[in-house]
């Protein structure tokens, strides 16, 4: 048993996107879990809606995977991966490979999602390079894309309060528009209707720059951390089409609708487009481990690989890329997904999932829901003067009642674990309804 904290004990972390004052004047602290649930310092079981931060997709302490990590670490804590190597990257990636979209046959190794992202776009810049085409330089991103917070996916990524304290970041980037659009499709099941044209963004940012200096796209098939916003119909396939128009790179960035998320694999699977490079983090180790890797498809590999033998193909890499560890933990995580098909488990459940989240509808302040795979998001009319106060509001509430959720902006976001039962669906929903309906 773990005795609660004082506030003052808690005052050497700084903790990562948080409201540190405030959170440590009434902190709330998880110390174990299981499947889908957390459980806190005083004792209370919390229901998992967000599967941690988007990672634990097959649920908490998983005892193949525990098991895996207990005995790699045992065995071979740490080998390097430049010019050395050990067993698992190799088997781990190769596996990987295995489940990836067509067209995918390499992996490279980093520790996080913003890294991943990091490496996709150094990639992307390298490939022009080394194809001839040097002048391809600029990278473009979306309004209200995450990339991560490193300076790469800060530069591309499309939100005000992650890049405004951050001075110029990377010059040569620049963004296409959101495709959020509640007017014409507040409350739309799954991919909204109307708005496939928002790709054709890309071609007036082409008739700007001039396609000659414009290297990749990076988009996330569905912007999750922004407040989930679900692709137009049509809109990927669009935007593929224009990227390969013009031989600019479209990235993927697969973070959180990678491993099964959406039902299928991969978001490319769901979407059934075949971006060039894929960044994925998170569900690869079921958030056990840190861990992200890049998907390189062969044109793009090849392009590495033209030089003597004897020369580096890619300068960069961490020194804990393909970590024993993380790797053991995710062939251990690919294994317990495929053991219990939760890669596509969510395209079962989805249409239960879909009816469960928009029964919300007509509550307090709701201006919109929307879902698809295995997340869903409700947004609020925010509080006049006080922007983000209603789904903050909401979040607090909800833990203390047994729920745990994410609030970004005002909009709640959900994302339960890929084993979630039917009857604990309907429990997530009832506790939630039971914070909105109280709502002021
Ligand atoms: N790309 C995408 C699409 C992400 O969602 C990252 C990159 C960065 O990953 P790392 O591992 O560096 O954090 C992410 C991370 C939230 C939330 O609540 C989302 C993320 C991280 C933390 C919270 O929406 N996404």
């Amino acid at each position: 048993m773990s005795a609660r904290l004082a506030t003052n004990d808690l005052e050497a972390y700084w903790m990562p996107f948080t409201a540190n004052r405030q959170y440590k004047k009434a902190p709330r602290l998880l110390v174990s879990a299981e499947r889908t649930h957390y459980t806190t310092d005083d004792g209370r079981r919390v229901l998992d809606g967000t599967s941690g931060l988007w990672c634990v997709n097959a649920g908490h302490c998983r005892p193949k995977i525990v098991e895996a990590i207990r005995a790699q670490v045992g065995e071979l804590d740490f080998a390097g991966s430049f010019q050395i190597g050990h067993p698992k990257a190799f088997e781990c990636a190769s596996k990987l490979v295995n489940i990836a979209p067509p067209g995918f046959d390499h992996v490279f190794f980093t520790n996080s999602g913003s890294e991943s992202v990091e490496s996709a776009l150094k990639m992307a810049l390298a490939y022009h390079r080394a194809k001839g085409n040097a002048s391809k330089v600029r990278l473009i991103g979306r309004e209200r894309g995450y990339h991560g917070v490193n300076f790469g996916g800060m530069s591309v990524g499309g939100i005000a309060n992650n890049r405004k304290m951050f001075g110029t970041l990377l010059s040569g980037v620049d963004h296409i528009r959101h495709t959020h659009d509640l007017a014409r499709n507040a409350f739309s099941r799954g991919e909204p209707e109307h708005g496939a044209e928002f790709a054709d963004d890309l071609e007036r940012l082409v008739a700007l720059h001039d396609a000659s200096t414009i290297a990749a796209v990076i988009v996330e098939p569905v912007a999750c951390s922004t407040g989930v916003l679900t692709p137009p119909k049509g809109y990927l396939k669009r935007l593929a089409a224009i990227c390969a128009k013009h031989d600019i790179l479209l990235i993927f960035d697969e973070v959180i609708t990678a491993f099964g998320r959406l039902g299928t694999p991969f978001g490319a699977d769901y979407f059934d487009v075949s971006p060039d490079l894929i960044t994925t983090a998170k569900g690869l180790t079921n958030g056990t481990i840190p861990m992200g890797a890049v998907f390189v498809k062969k044109e793009i590999h090849e392009a590495f690989t033209n030089g003597p033998e004897e020369a580096i193909d890619f300068f960069h890499g961490y020194t804990y890329s393909g970590h024993p560890v993380a790797c053991a933990a995710a062939i251990a995580t690919l294994e317990t997904y495929k053991e219990e098909g939760l890669l596509t488990r969510a395209s079962e459940l989805a249409p239960y999932w879909a009816d469960a989240v928009h029964s919300l509808k007509g509550l307090p302040h709701i201006i919109d829901i929307r879902n698809i795979g295995l997340i869903g998001a409700i947004e609020f009319e925010p509080i006049p003067g006080e922007p983000s106060k209603r789904a903050h509001t909401h979040f607090v509430e909800a833990f203390e009642r047994g729920l745990l959720v994410r609030s970004t902006g005002d909009i709640i976001a959900l994302s339960p674990p890929l084993i979630i039962e039917k009857k604990e669906i309907d429990q997530l929903v009832d506790i939630l309804s039971g914070v909105l309906k109280t709502a002021a």
